[in-house]
C-alpha cells in the first residue's frame, strides 16, 4: 500500500514542499505538495533526484580508507577513532593552526549539522577556517555586519509586494532564488509583471530570467561597481533621495556626496557598457516608484568588487525609501533566528599567514587554502577536515587545491561520495542524508520572502549503522577531545548533558524562544508547513549598533573607494573575460551523477558569434581556454545571448581521475575553477572573484 510523506525538499534555498508517494521501502513518486504553505506545489527537476541519492549505488554506507590495494571499508570506531587522532597528532606536533577545516554548502541545508558542526571546529583552536561562503555570499554578511551591525542581518528582496524589480548578477529563474527563498519564482516574477510592475535584468548574459523582464542591459563583467556609483551620483544630482523615516539613523550620509563626484554616468559608460541616458532613466524610475527594490546576487559578490557592490546595493534601496518597507529591502522575523545566538561578526582579528588576507567572522578565505598548505612554516596547515563540500571543483585553482590537498599528512571528507575533493582524503565518513533526514530549514527561512516555519520528518529510517552528519560531528569531538587529553571530569560531564539534547530537542527550545508560540509538536501537525505572514518594518529597532544608526559609510568602504577609482582611471579592456553559469538540473557539483539530471545536460562554453568568427572557429573546433593559472580545452556553443568579449562556462564539472561517480563520468565536463584565479579575490572581503576573470582563447583542432 502506498502512502504520502510531505517534507521540504533541502537541495536548494527554495525550500519547495514535496508530496512524496512511497512503500516504506521505496520511492514511488516525487511531486510538489500543492497544499504546502510556502511554495503551493512548485517543484523542480532537481527533487527527483533525492529519490536517486536514495538509491545510488555509489553512495557509500561504510567509512572507508584508503590502502595500496585502494579503499576498504572500516568500522565507524575505528574510522572515528583513527580521524580522532590524526587531528590530536598533527595539533600537538605542529599546533592548532596545523589543522584546517573546509565547510561546503550542504552544511547549510542541514539542521543537524549547523547545530553540531561548530561545537567540533571550536575545540580545534584553529585561525584556518574555511567554507563555501568566500566563494558566494561573504560580501553580503561584510556588509549586513557593518551596515546593521550583524553579519545575519541581511535584507531581503520582497518580490511579493514591489512594483519594480532590478535583477543585478542573478539568474533566478534557474537558480530558483538565493538569499531570496521565494518558491515557484517565476510565477512570482511574472505577478509583479501582473499587476503593472516592471522588472530590469543587469547581466552580460541574457539569460533565462532576462527572457522574463521587461528589459535587459548587458553589463561588462566586474564593472558593476561603477553603475552603482553612477546611480548614487544621479540620485544626489537630481535630488532623488529620500530618506524618509531613516532621516535620523544614518551614519555617513553627508560624505557620500563629496564621494560620487567622479562617477557621472557619463564617465562610466565606456566602462560598464551602459549608456549615460539608459541608466539616468532606470535610476529615476527606481527611486521615482513608491515600491521599489534593487537586488544583487552572484554575479555581483562573487567578483573584484564584490564587497563594494554589495555596500551599494545597500545604500541604493535605503537612500530612496526602499529599505525596511513592504515591496522593498525587508528583514524576515524568524521562527528560530540564531542571531541573537552567534557572534554579531568580526574582520580581520587575524589575518591569513601567506597573503595577510582578513579574517571574516571567523573564517579566511577560501582563495587562501592552497598555499596556507603549500607554504613551509609556522602555522602551515597539514591535515584537513572537509564537510559537505567539494572544493577542488568549487574554488578557484582547483588543479593547485588538488596538488595542496595531495601534500597533506592527513585528510578526511565528510562526505557521501568518492568524488574529485574526497577521492584525496584518507578516511571518508559517509553519512545519512535527503530523504533519511529530519530537516528545519534555520538559515532559509532567515532569508525568504515570507515568514513561514516547518519541519520535515525524515521518510526513511537510515540504514543500520549509518550516522548523521550531527552524530558524526558529535563523536568527533568527544574522541578528539579524548585524544588530546583534554576531557576533565567537568568537560566531560558538560558535553554528556549537551548531548542528551538531539537536534531536535534543540530546534524543539530554539522555536518555543521565537515570538511566534512554536514547538517541535506543533510543527508535526502541520507538515505542510505555517505562514507566518508577509514581511514586517522593523528597523531601527532591530538594528544590531547600538546607536541604532545605520552605518552607511563604513571606513572599510571609504578606503576601498581608492581601490574602484584606481580601476576608473587605468581601466583598459581585456581580451576576454570569463563568467559562470547554473544550470537547472545541476546543484553546484554534486548531482551530476543522477542520469536523469545529467541528461539534456552538457558542459560547454557560450561565445558570441562575432568573437567566434574572429577567433577562425570552425563548427568541429574546441577552444583552448587560458588564465594565469590554467588552461582547458572546451566544446563550445555560439549565441548572441551573450556580451562579445565575454565567455560563459558552467561550474560544478570536471568529474575526473579515481573518482566513484560512475553516472557523472560518462560525461566529465571541464572545471571552471581550473581557469579562475585564486590571486584574483575581491581585495575588501577577501571573497573569490569566479566572475570577470581574463582569459584567452584559441581554436583548438579536436
Ligand atoms: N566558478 C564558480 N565557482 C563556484 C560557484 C560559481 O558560481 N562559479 N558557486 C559557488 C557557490 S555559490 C557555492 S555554494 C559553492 C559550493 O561549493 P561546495 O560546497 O564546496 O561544493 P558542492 O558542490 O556543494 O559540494 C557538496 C558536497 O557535499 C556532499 N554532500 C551532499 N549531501 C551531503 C550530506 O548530506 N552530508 C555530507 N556530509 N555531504 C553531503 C556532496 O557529495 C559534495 O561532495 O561553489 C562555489 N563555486
Ligand atoms: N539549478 C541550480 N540552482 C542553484 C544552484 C545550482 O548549482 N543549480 N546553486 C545554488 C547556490 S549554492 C546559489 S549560491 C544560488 C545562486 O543563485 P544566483 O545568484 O541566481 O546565481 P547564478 O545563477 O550563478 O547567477 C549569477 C548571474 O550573474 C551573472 N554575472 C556574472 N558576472 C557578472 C557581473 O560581473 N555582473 C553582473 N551584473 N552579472 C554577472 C551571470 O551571467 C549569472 O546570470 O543558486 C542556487 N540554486
Ligand atoms: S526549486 Fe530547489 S527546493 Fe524547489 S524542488 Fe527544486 S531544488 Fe528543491
Ligand atoms: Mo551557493
Amino acid at each position: 500500500m502506498s502512502q504520502t510523506h510531505f517534507r521540504t525538499c533541502n537541495l536548494c534555498e527554495a525550500m519547495c514542499g514535496l508530496a512524496i508517494e512511497h512503500d516504506g521501502k521505496e520511492v514511488i513518486s516525487i511531486k510538489g505538495d500543492v497544499d504546502d504553505e510556502f511554495s503551493q506545489g512548485h517543484i523542480c527537476p532537481k527533487a527527483l533526484a533525492l529519490k536517486d541519492i536514495y538509491e545510488d549505488p555509489n553512495r557509500l554506507k561504510k567509512p572507508v580508507k584508503k590502502t595500496a590495494d585502494g579503499w576498504v571499508e572500516i568500522s565507524w570506531k575505528e574510522a572515528i577513532e583513527e580521524v580522532a587522532q590524526a587531528l590530536a597528532n598533527t595539533r600537538k606536533q605542529h599546533g592548532a593552526d596545523a589543522v584546517g577545516v573546509y565547510s561546503g554548502n550542504p552544511n547549510v541545508h542541514n539542521s543537524g549539522a549547523i547545530l553540531s558542526a561548530p561545537e567540533f571546529i571550536k575545540e580545534l583552536r584553529t585561525k584556518n577556517r574555511f567554507s563555501a561562503t568566500s566563494v558566494d555570499q561573504l560580501p553580503h554578511q561584510y556588509m549586513a555586519y557593518l551596515m546593521y551591525g550583524h553579519q545575519l542581518q541581511i535584507p531581503i528582496p520582497d518580490i511579493d509586494r514591489t512594483d519594480f524589480l532590478v535583477i543585478l548578477g542573478a539568474n533566478p529563474i534557474i537558480s530558483n532564488g538565493s538569499l531570496l527563498s521565494a518558491p515557484n519564482i517565476k510565477k512570482r516574477l511574472k505577478n509583479i509583471q501582473d499587476r503593472g510592475g516592471k522588472i530590469v535584468n543587469i547581466d552580460p548574459r541574457f539569460t533565462e530570467t532576462s527572457a522574463k523582464s521587461d528589459q535587459h542591459l548587458f553589463i561588462r563583467p566586474g564593472s558593476d561597481v561603477f553603475m552603482l556609483l553612477s546611480m548614487l551620483h544621479i540620485l544626489i544630482e537630481e535630488n532623488l533621495v529620500n530618506l524618509a523615516r531613516f532621516e535620523n539613523h544614518l551614519n555617513g550620509y553627508e560624505d557620500l556626496h563629496q564621494l560620487v563626484k567622479d562617477y557621472s554616468p557619463e564617465n562610466t559608460a565606456e566602462i560598464t557598457g551602459i549608456e549615460s541616458d539608459v541608466l539616468t532613466d532606470l535610476t529615476r524610475q527606481f527611486a521615482n516608484t513608491a515600491k521599489a527594490v534593487l537586488y544583487g546576487r552572484m554575479g555581483v559578490c562573487t567578483q573584484e568588487f564584490g564587497g563594494m557592490c554589495m555596500w551599494l546595493v545597500n545604500v541604493l534601496n535605503i537612500l530612496t525609501g526602499h529599505f525596511d518597507e513592504p515591496g522593498g529591502y525587508m528583514f524576515t522575523s524568524p521562527a528560530i533566528d540564531l542571531k541573537p545566538q552567534i557572534s554579531k561578526g568580526h574582520i580581520g582579528k587575524w589575518k591569513s599567514r601567506v597573503r595577510g588576507l582578513p579574517e571574516v567572522g571567523g573564517e579566511l578565505p577560501s582563495s587562501v587554502m592552497a598555499e596556507e598548505i603549500l607554504t613551509p612554516g609556522k602555522g602551515q596547515i597539514k591535515a584537513m577536515i572537509i564537510s559537505s563540500g567539494n572544493p577542488v571543483l568549487s574554488t578557484p585553482n582547483g588543479a593547485q587545491l588538488e596538488k595542496a590537498f595531495e601534500s597533506l599528512d592527513f585528510m578526511v571528507s565528510i562526505d557521501i561520495y568518492i568524488n574529485e575533493t574526497s577521492k584525496l582524503a584518507d578516511i571518508i565518513l559517509p553519512t545519512a542524508t535527503g530523504l533519511e533526514t529530519d530537516l528545519y530549514d534555520i538559515i532559509f527561512h532567515t532569508l525568504a520572502v515570507r515568514n513561514t516555519s516547518k519541519y520535515s520528518t525524515a521518510l526513511f529510517d537510515k540504514a543500520e549503522g549509518a550516522k548523521y552528519d550531527w552524530e558524526v560531528f558529535r563523536a568527533l569531538k568527544m574522541t578528539y577531545l579524548k585524544s588530546m587529553n583534554k576531557m576533565s571530569l567537568s568537560k566531560r560531564l558538560k558535553i554528556g548533558i549537551a548531548h542528551l539534547f538531539s537536534p531536535e530537542k534543540m530546534l524543539n527550545i530554539l522555536l518555543r524562544r521565537g515570538p511566534y508560540d512554536l514547538s517541535i509538536k506543533k510543527l508535526k501537525q502541520q507538515p505542510h508547513g505555517i505562514d507566518l505572514g508577509a514581511l514586517k518594518s522593523q528597523m531601527p529597532d532591530s538594528l544590531y549598533h547600538k546607536d541604532k544608526k545605520i552605518n552607511l559609510l563604513p571606513n572599510e568602504v571609504k578606503e576601498d573607494l581608492k581601490r574602484v577609482k584606481q580601476k576608473l582611471d587605468t581601466f583598459k579592456p581585456d581580451d576576454f573575460l570569463l563568467i559562470g553559469r547554473r544550470q537547472l538540473r545541476t546543484c553546484n557539483s554534486w548531482l551530476h551523477n543522477s542520469q536523469r539530471l545529467l541528461k539534456n545536460n552538457s558542459c560547454q562554453l557560450f561565445l558570441h558569434p562575432k568573437d567566434a568568427e574572429k577567433l577562425g572557429l570552425q563548427e568541429k573546433n574546441s577552444i583552448m581556454v587560458s588564465s594565469r593559472v590554467g588552461q582547458v580545452v572546451v566544446p563550445f556553443e555560439t549565441t548572441e545571448e551573450i556580451m562579445q568579449g565575454v565567455v560563459s562556462l558552467p561550474h560544478g564539472w570536471g568529474h575526473k581521475g579515481k573518482i566513484k561517480l560512475d553516472v557523472a563520468s560518462t560525461s566529465p565536463g571541464t572545471n571552471i575553477n581550473e581557469l579562475t584565479d585564486e590571486n584574483f579575490v575581491d581585495l575588501l572581503t577577501g571573497n573569490a572573484a569566479v566572475n570577470g576573470v581574463a582569459v584567452k582563447l584559441e581554436a583548438h583542432k579536436n
